[in-house]
């Protein structure tokens, strides 16, 4: 197993950071001495994880975006950078899967907003992040937070698998973009995690994902454990790609119990 990275004095923002996966993110690189920024629409509860990083010693600030909407993504960066001097990791970690519909029961609109944020969203981060991190000494790591379903077919997920298939391809992109300038880009496929995305899912009845037993999902705590282990030299392998925690090579990457 490899060890925890270190980083102070390195910044960090977490979009999708007020619940599940990304406030798992945010509380964990804060504990290894990240300044973190969270992002996400719910400006009440991010500000509220903020002060709690706060208050058991990490450095944490909120600020509400919609990754959806380009110039509050620039802004974002642009907070980090003002606060801190650096931008040194982006999780492009926000994502939506409701409403769950099979095609010809889907709504045009609803359909193309997901699009807004799984797909451009990321793009937006990635945009305005890989100049910062080429620009400045150290370079910089970005984690795209993809799916399986960015290599599958599941009835109803028509607008989460052609986004999350959509953000694996940016990552491979961005990689060759950047790399030579020092921006590592990665993927992270989680598995089935406990949050209030695999509720919704449940809630749908639609496709097996919809029927797993709810003790078979990780908690979010192994997610942040990878997106820190991705930070790392270590993990050099997998950039360009999606690193899976369904796999036993990467289960096995952050110390996790391999699947049964
Ligand atoms: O989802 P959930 P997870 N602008 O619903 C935010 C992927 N994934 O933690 O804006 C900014 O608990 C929202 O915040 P708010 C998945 O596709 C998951 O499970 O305040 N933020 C909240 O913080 C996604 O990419 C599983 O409503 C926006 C967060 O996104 C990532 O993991 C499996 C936003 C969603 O929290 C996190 O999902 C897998 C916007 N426009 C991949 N819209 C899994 N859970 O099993 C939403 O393979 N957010």
């Amino acid at each position: 197993m490899t060890t925890a990275p270190k980083l102070d004095g390195k910044t960090a923002i977490i979009t999708g950071a007020s619940r599940g996966i990304g406030e798992a993110a945010a509380r964990h690189l804060a504990g290894q001495g990240a300044h973190v920024f969270l992002a996400a629409r719910s400006a009440d509860r991010i500000t509220e994880i903020a002060e709690k990083i706060k208050e058991n010693g990490g450095k944490a600030t909120a600020i509400a975006t919609d990754v959806a909407d380009n110039s509050a993504v620039a802004a974002l960066v642009q907070a980090a950078v003002d606060q801190t001097g650096r931008l040194d990791i982006l999780v492009n970690n926000a994502g939506l899967i409701n409403p769950i519909a099979r095609i010809v029961d889907s709504d045009p609109e609803a359909w193309g907003q997901i699009m807004d944020v799984n797909i451009k969203g990321v793009y937006y981060g990635l945009r305005h992040a890989m100049p910062v991190m080429a620009a400045q000494d150290g370079g910089g790591t970005i984690i795209n937070i993809s799916s399986g379903a960015a290599n599958s077919f599941l009835e109803g997920w028509s607008h989460y698998c052609a986004s999350k298939a959509a953000v694996l391809r940016l990552t491979g992109v961005a990689h060759k973009e950047a790399h030579d300038q020092g921006v590592r880009v990665v993927g992270l496929s989680p598995g089935t995690v406990a949050t209030e995305m695999q509720e919704q899912i449940r809630a749908s009845g639609i496709n097996p994902v919809s029927q797993i037993p709810w003790e078979r999902h990780i908690t979010p705590d192994w997610v942040a454990k990878a997106i820190a282990f991705l930070t790392m030299d270590a993990a050099d392998k997998w950039l360009g790609t999606d690193f899976s925690l369904k796999v036993d090579e990467g289960r096995e990457a952050i110390g996790m119990p391999l699947e049964n």
